[in-house]
């Protein structure tokens, strides 16, 4: 009995308890029905279900064959890497295996043999599926940790990458950030990146060997020490902004920028013992599923939620066909402790057969003319059924009706165009001089300014005349003596005294207005 209590209070914190169920048959005063729930599958280990990819692609080492030291014996190099050997080769795939007890495989780089050239790798690890953490992400590192390296993350299968967390001896130096620690962390930044040199100091290679992204100890910041307040965290995780999505990632990419040193540089004569290996990449977490399934399998090669309530996708991220008479919502953990499924509805089940396509979640019934229409129509749309786009937004032929996307933003210039809308192939209507899908940009001959107007003066036809220069298709710059908008005026033309020069018109010109100054100074003094 001791024994069970005390394995249930090892699990407890991993399997984070609750949620497990989607569903359950109750019966009621009114019979037996479905009640529905908030549910997520449980926690796995991740690596099991990964794909690795290492770049550049001929960093892993032993092809060819290379020998390496170690930092605790460096001058004895008799340690072999040997792609071709099964015995003496260190493939990716050994930071994912089982390992015997005491017996490390690991991944390997090739040595530092280019110094002062950078010893760069990246591992990346991808699952094709989103994932949510729920513990540590450990790196096990055999003959030394990195020096300096990061972790980055993607959340929509490798487009885009964030980075996730900084490791160095020194963070100001490798990334000009202060050191932080996850402890030192409060309710507001619980979600911040920092930059740690927990991890990356020389302690002996055998002694501490892994690098870590500290999950429990962001959770604790919630749920306290020993992750006993979990409502708190399944509150927070449901409200803060960025929280949730801060554990989550499709893809996580290990960018190892300086191996370990064993001391405080790098000794040129003896460059064999400067290398990476990683004997384990241990990653605990969930498949996400929107909080609508309990169940994730591995199937063709792919993680895949087992959708409830009536959801479907990879994530549970839609409504199944039919069942899409409010817009799709991902369950919650709230109200604590069941949260809400937030389940699809048939259409047909609210309102007759009123048909939103996901973008209401209402219907109302219009007395005077006899129709039930959506209310308040999402994502842009508008319409009985919400099948037509807003004003100023047209529809994306390719897409269903029910896509969230399904209205694009016309995006129309608001100087360049009549109006905000477009046609159904996203065209704006332009005003005069103006061109493109979105009237930003102007016709030949015509120049941008607040608008498009008619070239002034160009290298063609409105060609400045006696030297002048054309300003940005809006003016010519005259020399002096000339004026006209293509300065094909001289100023003496227009004057009945001959000119000279344009000096002594400027000279006179000062002297005239200098003089009509003095006199109605004096004017004023007389006064
Ligand atoms: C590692 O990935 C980053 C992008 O995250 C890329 O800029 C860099 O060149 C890559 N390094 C290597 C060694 O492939
Ligand atoms: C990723 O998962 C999707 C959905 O399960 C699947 O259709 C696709 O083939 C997978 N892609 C790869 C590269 O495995
Ligand atoms: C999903 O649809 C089925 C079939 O119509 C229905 O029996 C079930 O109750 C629905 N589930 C939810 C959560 O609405
Ligand atoms: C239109 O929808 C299709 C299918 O969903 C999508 O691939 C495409 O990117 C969308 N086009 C635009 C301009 O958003
Ligand atoms: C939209 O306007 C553009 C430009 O005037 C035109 O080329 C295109 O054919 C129009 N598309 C439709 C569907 O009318
Ligand atoms: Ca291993």
């Amino acid at each position: 009995m001791l024994h069970l209590v005390a394995f249930l209070l090892h699990c407890l914190p991993l399997a984070m308890g609750h949620y497990d169920i989607c569903k359950s048959w109750v019966t009621t005063d009114d019979g037996p029905s479905w009640e529905f729930y908030a549910c997520q599958p449980k926690a796995m280990r991740m690596k099991d279900y990964v794909t690795v990819r290492v770049d550049p692609p001929g960093v892993t080492c032993g092809d060819p064959p290379e020998r390496f030291c170690t930092h605790e014996n460096p001058y004895l190099c008799s340690d072999e890497c040997d792609a071709s050997t099964p015995d003496l080769a260190h493939p990716p795939k050994l930071m994912f295996d089982k390992e015997d007890e005491g017996l490390a495989t690991y991944w390997q780089s090739m040595t530092w043999s280019r110094y002062p050239e950078p010893l760069l790798a990246n591992i990346t690890l991808s699952w094709n599926k989103s994932i949510e953490l729920t513990d540590d992400i450990v790196v096990t590192f055999e003959y030394g940790r990195p020096t300096i390296m990061m972790l980055e993350k993607s959340l929509d299968n490798g487009r885009t990458w964030h980075p996730y967390q900084y490791y160095a001896d020194d963070c100001m130096e490798a990334f000009g950030m202060p050191a932080r620690r996850v402890r030192d962390l409060s309710t507001t930044s619980a979600n911040r990146i920092i930059c740690t040199e927990e991890y990356s100091r020389w302690a002996g290679s055998k002694k501490e060997k892994n690098v870590r992204l500290e999950v429990r100890d962001r959770f604790a910041i919630f749920a306290g020490q020993d992750l006993r307040n979990m409502d708190n965290l399944y509150t927070r995780l449901e409200s803060a902004k960025g929280l949730k999505d801060f554990f989550t990632m499709t893809d996580l990419r290990m960018r190892l920028l300086r191996p370990a040193l064993g001391g405080t540089y790098v000794q040129r004569e003896n460059l064999y013992k400067y290398f990476y290996a990683v004997s384990n990449i241990e990653v605990t977490g969930r498949c996400k599923c929107n909080l609508h399934a309990n169940l994730c399998s591995f199937k063709e090669g792919s993680l895949q939620c087992e959708c409830e309530h009536n959801t479907t996708g990879q994530d549970c991220g839609k409504c199944k066909k039919n069942f899409r008479t409010r817009s799709w919502r991902a369950g919650s953990y709230l109200p604590l402790p069941n949260g809400s499924p937030n389940a699809c509805a048939a259409a047909g089940s609210v309102f007759g057969n009123c048909e939103c396509y996901g973008h209401s979640n209402r219907c109302s019934y219009i007395d005077f003319l006899n129709v039930v229409t959506c209310v308040s129509c999402k994502h842009n749309t508008r319409g009985q059924h919400c099948q037509h786009c807003r004003l100023g937004f047209y529809r994306n032929g390719s897409a269903e009706l029910d896509d969230e996307n399904v209205c694009i933003e016309c995006n129309c210039n608001q100087i360049g165009s009549l109006h905000d809308r477009c046609n159904e192939t996203g065209y704006c209507e332009c005003r005069e001089g103006a061109s493109g899908p979105k009237c930003d940009d102007c016709l030949p001959n015509y120049y941008w300014r607040q608008g498009c107007f008619p070239n002034v003066c160009d290298e063609e036809l409105l060609i400045c005349q006696n030297g002048g220069t054309c300003y940005q298709n809006q003016r010519c710059i005259c020399p002096a003596g000339y004026k006209g908008v293509l300065c094909e005026q001289s100023k003496c033309d227009s004057d009945n005294k001959a000119c000279n020069s344009a000096s002594s018109t400027y000279l006179s010109l000062t002297l005239f207005l200098i003089s009509a100054l003095i006199l109605q100074l004096r004017r004023l003094l007389d006064f």
